[in-house]
């Protein structure tokens, strides 16, 4: 079965709320709620990739030192199997915006469960608990 890589990234704030990201309509799994991020173009390492896609859409720089790696996900589709590692980033540059008119919220890592999301994403809603209550 075809491969997917794609990076995410858990955007921290400093009351330790995360930022998810509805995926717009048009888009595969639209209205579900995400972790902003997307996929590798070909050559890219991952942490370059996430750079690029945190700036495409939400306009913020981001320092390759500021992301660490947390935990990855990995979902088998029909049609390809998905992996995905997630970062969490407490620091960036510039503020947070929607670049490709996707709604934005900021969420308590328990509040998470509220938003439906795609079968990757909701399996990583235990390790962001942990990390930040
Ligand atoms: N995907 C799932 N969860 C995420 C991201 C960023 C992406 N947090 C899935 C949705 C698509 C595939 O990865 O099936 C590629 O994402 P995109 O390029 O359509 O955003
Ligand atoms: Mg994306």
């Amino acid at each position: 079965m075809k491969l997917l890589l794609v990076v995410a990234a858990a955007l921290v704030d400093a009351d330790g709320r995360v930022l998810i990201a509805q995926r717009p309509e048009g888009k595969q799994l639209a209205g579900l709620w995400e972790f902003p991020g997307g996929k590798l173009n070909e050559g890219e390492r991952p942490e370059i990739a996430l750079i690029r896609e945190l700036k495409e859409e939400l306009g913020i720089d981001v320092a390759e030192t500021c992301l660490a790696p947390l935990t990855f996900a990995s979902h088998a589709y029909p049609e390809f199997h998905l992996l995905m590692p997630l970062y969490i980033c407490r620091r960036w540059h510039g503020q947070v915006a929607s670049r490709e008119n996707q709604a934005l919220k900021w969420v308590r890592p328990h509040n998470l469960r509220d938003y439906p999301m795609p079968p990757a994403d909701a399996p990583l809603i235990p390790a962001l608990i942990d990390l930040l209550g």
